[in-house]
């Protein structure tokens, strides 16, 4: 993208002061009472689906970097009191990144010329210590949870899996929405199945996962703003497309850019959609009560995650 043609829809969707000078959870004021009671009248069925990838050392990750879990156990068959030596507990430490496997972007995860959302200055807000502003304990509290809906573009190309470098458009969401028969309500979650999950949890291939991979295009940007969202989500490691010719345009992940930083809507990563999905298309429901709290790790920049679905 253009920096010229960046910098004319970043100025369209920017939400800076929108919700007062000193807010640090952007899109996520949508979330109001009638939204979560709206979230809650989905659920009919009581079906409860896991939207998380596991987190251990057979994770996604490809060590380049970012890495897989690493769990270490520090008490095993510890007796609670010495006189009582079959009364034992166990405990565990675990060393990863934050980014692991699914997860949460905070709001300073990313930035462009030195400022971040809300127009804060970033030389002044992030150091070694993490993020003093925007960091992800801002999206814990209150936690993430609204009405989600799903929007399975694979389904809607009648693929299992989009191609590597097929970058969804505005089009694409508003005929998911059609097909589908479901509209978008302000304070909605909008999750995106691309299949590339699968990449991983199917082929096992981390190369794969983690390179080139189908996602939204930075012009998405724009209708989640229309649609007043509070978040979004998918099934690949960046949310948006991920294109050599992306990387390296004036404005390297422009979703990103546009929806952490100018809008202030988190993005949700790495969520395994398919069984949920399968589920959607057989009840033709699309909608449902989504639960996915963030951890509030002080001044962080993202957060795993478990995300629940109940329909
Ligand atoms: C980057 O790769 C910078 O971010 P994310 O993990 O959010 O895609």
């Amino acid at each position: 993208m253009r920096r010229q043609d960046f910098d004319a829809l970043a100025e369209r969707l920017r939400n800076w002061g929108r919700w007062g000078a000193d807010d640090q959870r952007g899109t996520l004021n949508h979330i109001g009472p009638e939204t979560l009671k709206d979230a809650v009248a989905t659920v009919t069925s009581g079906k409860l689906f896991n939207l998380g990838l596991n987190f251990d050392r057979n994770g996604p990750q490809t060590g380049a970097g970012r890495f897989n879990p690493k769990l270490y156990v520090t008490d095993l068959f510890t007796p609670l009191n010495p006189a009582r030596p079959n009364v034992v507990y166990s405990d565990d430490v675990i060393h990863m990144p934050l980014q692991a496997a699914t997860q949460w972007d905070a709001l300073g995860h990313v930035h462009y010329d030195g400022v971040l959302y809300n127009n804060c200055n970033a030389r002044e807000t992030l150091t070694e210590k993490g993020a003093a502003k925007m960091g992800i304990e801002h999206l814990a509290s209150p936690g993430i949870m609204s009405r989600g809906v799903l929007l399975d573009i694979a389904r809607l190309k009648r693929m299992e899996r989009l191609a590597i470098d097929y970058a969804i458009t505005v089009d694409d969401l508003n005929a998911a929405c059609a097909a589908q028969g479901v509209s978008m309500r302000k304070g909605d979650v909008v999750l995106i199945r691309t299949g590339h999950i699968q990449r991983f949890t199917i082929d096992q291939d981390r190369q794969a996962f983690n390179s080139m991979q189908p996602g939204l295009s930075p012009a998405c940007a724009e209708w989640v703003h229309e649609h007043s969202l509070a978040a979004v989500c998918a099934d690949n490691v960046a949310v948006e497309v991920l294109s050599a010719e992306g990387l390296s345009s004036d404005m390297p992940l422009a979703f990103h850019m546009l929806c952490l930083r100018d809008m202030g809507c988190p993005l949700g990563e790495m969520f395994n959609l398919d069984a949920l999905a399968a589920d959607c298309a057989a009840d033709g429901r699309w909608a449902f009560l989504l639960a996915a709290p963030p951890i509030a790790f002080t001044n962080a920049f993202g957060s795993p995650v478990n995300p629940l679905a109940l329909k």
